[in-house]
């Protein structure tokens, strides 16, 4: 459960982190699964539907960047996205009719696990309205040292940065050019197990994890029901069918299916909000590594 304090301070500087949130027996059950993952993924080679294989991903040293929709693919990731030691704690932030909009779990290994540039989730996938927040379940501990999620206080209440670069849609802000100071950042420093919040468009980035210790976290993403995305079908992780009919029976399945708290919500509720659609997209597609190879100005170096 959040306390007031805990709300009021989510609502101003966009984030919070909660120790212990995770239940050790749950958090043992994710740990284990996720290191089976990376034993399983030692005979790919390639970039696929799960694995985003580490540049330096071997045989004998498997090493993934991350897994993508942790929750299609393994039913305790599936799980823990429902449970209520989550909703109970989102529904404080986003209201009781809760959707899960996606899950991605990021690994950053030890001894060069790698940065991701300054962004705002809110530009990959704007929504009707921003009551949206993104999950980070720590299945390690994270300090300083090994690359903590760190963001802007504020941000989410501002302007969006802007995420393109010669007219094509990259997912990283030119740190010259933000609204913010990015020196006012603040780390997401916790034991595994806490679980941190953000809001879709508090300004976020990491360094690259230099030390001993890998850093992994669990994102699940959680929108309001009545927040349906402006990308339509890319964002309900759809591919067209030829039939419009199953097209749309679709659309509504994966929209019904994904409610994990409350009711579907038809009516659609619209704010005003700072828009730019991510469009068009970058020559390297697949995950947020591969969008920013294009970026100008990092911020994270060596
Ligand atoms: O893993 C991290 O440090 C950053 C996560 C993030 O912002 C993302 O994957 O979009």
């Amino acid at each position: 459960m959040l306390s007031e304090d805990q709300i009021n301070s989510y609502n101003q500087k966009g984030y919070l982190v909660v120790e212990g949130a995770i239940p050790a027996d749950k958090l043992k059950e994710l740990q284990q699964v996720t290191d089976d993952f990376v034993s399983n993924s030692k005979d790919i080679k390639e970039n696929d539907e799960i694995y985003d294989l580490s540049p330096d991903h071997k045989t004998d040293n498997p090493n993934l960047r991350r897994l993508k929709n942790p929750h299609l693919i393994h039913k305790t990731y599936e799980n823990i996205t429902k449970d209520p030691c989550i909703l109970d704690i989102v529904e404080k932030l986003v209201g009781k009719n809760i959707r899960r909009d996606h899950t991605k779990l990021n690994f950053k290994s030890a001894k060069g696990g790698e940065a991701i540039e300054w962004h705002q989730d809110w530009a990959f996938y704007p929504h009707t309205n921003d009551d949206i927040v993104e999950v980070g379940i720590f299945l390690d501990d994270c300090g300083e040292e090994n690359g903590p999620l760190m963001a802007v206080p504020g941000s989410h209440k501002g302007p969006l940065d802007d995420h393109h670069h010669d007219g094509v849609f990259i997912g990283a802000v030119d740190p010259a050019k933000s609204n913010y100071n990015l020196e006012t950042a603040e780390p997401f420093l916790a034991k595994a197990g806490s679980i941190s919040l953000h809001h879709v468009r508090s300004l976020h980035g990491s360094r690259k994890n230099n030390s001993n210790k890998s850093r992994r976290v669990l994102f699940v993403g959680y929108t309001a029901a009545d927040s349906w995305p402006l990308k339509g079908i890319l964002d309900l992780g759809l591919k067209p069918t030829t039939s419009e009919g199953d097209f749309v029976k679709n659309i509504y399945q994966v929209y019904t299916n994904n409610i994990v708290r409350g009711d579907p919500c038809l009516q659609a509720r619209v704010e005003n909000n700072p828009i730019k659609m991510p469009y068009p997209p970058p020559q390297s597609v697949g995950s947020i590594y591969e969008n920013q190879k294009e970026v100008r100005g990092r911020s994270f170096g060596e």
